[in-house]
């Protein structure tokens, strides 16, 4: 069943998540026997595979995942890169998108694949997806075709930095937003890779990066209504950066000044101020419409098509290498992905 051209030795790095979560009396949490239940699915479907199991410690649901937390894994990751080939990540759902877009930044060059997966529900539970979506998982990071850092989840292989969780119940959890997905599996068992396979940075140079810090983002999303102090409030004191959810290609309402002026503010003071759209699909073109010059005069840049999970790992990314406003919003502005 294993797609492999010669042996290869798998990472296993288990951060926590519903996949390996037991029922307690204050609900779900870390805690069942996921070394036990893995050892038994590698044995009956990878016989053979070469494989090892960090866990970090202390598991954790993955709402409690910050930058720190995206620093183990990238760490657990860079500690084993001459010894294995592929890695897989288990991650809890809820933060997952932020998370594989951090790891994706950070490794860049690697040239290896990263894959992140998790379930909705727990291995302990009978129909649980965990089975399923680990099984895919290494089957991805086992692939040399498969060079990045990316998401398997229910059936599909994702970038990274472009997918998102559309569900907080359906097996079918995550969206590959605004780019292709890079595999699909088909109904025979077979992995599809896909043209969007081009998106994975293989041939990025390794680039030397220092560690995700704690950062101060504000991640802002306008609704019709939404006061101008409000806005205000929320940028005392500048924050290092804000993700500004605004309405369609990019537009903010061009009658309220003071808001307007919020922003401005902000940015003239050093806060990198990052617009992306609330809507599931599509990129921000600031300007596009007149509506959009007010927020475009604040200093704000567009964050193409990135959701607001990469952008939220972007900027964390960025800010953690010490680059000033000017070269954070440059960097932005011009898409340097990798
Ligand atoms: N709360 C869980 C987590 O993100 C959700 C899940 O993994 N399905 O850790």
């Amino acid at each position: 069943m294993t797609p492999m051209s010669g042996p290869r030795r798998l990472l296993v790095v288990y951060t926590g998540g519903t996949l390996g979560m037991q029922l307690t009396d204050r609900g779900w949490e870390p805690g069942a026997d996921l070394a036990g239940w893995l050892s038994d699915l590698v044995a009956r479907d990878f016989p053979g595979l070469d494989w090892d199991l960090v866990s970090l410690d202390p598991l954790i649901d993955s709402s409690n995942a910050g930058p720190a937390e995206w620093q183990r894994i990238v760490d657990a990751v860079l500690q084993h890169e001459t010894t294995h080939d592929g890695y897989v990540v288990l991650h809890g759902t809820d933060t997952m998108g932020f998370a594989a877009a951090a790891v994706h930044f950070a490794l860049r060059g690697l040239g290896k694949p990263v894959v992140l997966t998790g379930a909705q529900r727990s291995f302990v539970v009978d129909d649980s997806d965990a089975p399923a979506n680990v099984r895919g998982a290494i089957r991805c990071a086992l692939e040399q075709r498969n060079r990045c850092v990316a998401i398997y989840f229910d059936g599909t292989l994702m970038a990274g930095h472009h997918a998102t969780k559309i569900s907080s119940e359906d097996d079918h959890a995550f969206e590959s937003v605004n780019i292709a997905p890079l595999a699909l599996l088909t109904d025979d068992g077979e992995l599809v890779f896909t043209e969007a396979e081009a998106h994975s940075p293989a041939s990025a140079a390794q680039v030397v990066v220092k560690p995700y810090r704690d950062v101060d983002i504000v991640v802002m999303t306008l609704h019709p209504g939404l006061r101008s102090e409000r806005v205000a409030a929320q940028l005392t004191p500048a924050p290092e950066a804000v993700v500004l959810r605004a309405y369609g290609t990019g537009n903010a309402p061009d009658n309220q000044p003071a808001l307007l002026g919020a922003l401005s503010a902000a940015s003239q003071a050093g806060t990198v101020v990052v617009v992306t759209t609330q809507c599931p699909h599509g990129a921000v073109h600031l300007g596009q419409y007149a509506v959009s010059q007010g927020l475009l005069a604040t200093g704000a840049v567009a964050g193409g098509d990135l959701t607001t999970d990469a952008l939220v790992a972007w900027l964390t990314f960025l800010l953690s290498q010490g680059l000033s406003p000017d070269e954070i919003r440059a960097a932005v502005g011009a898409g340097t992905l990798g």
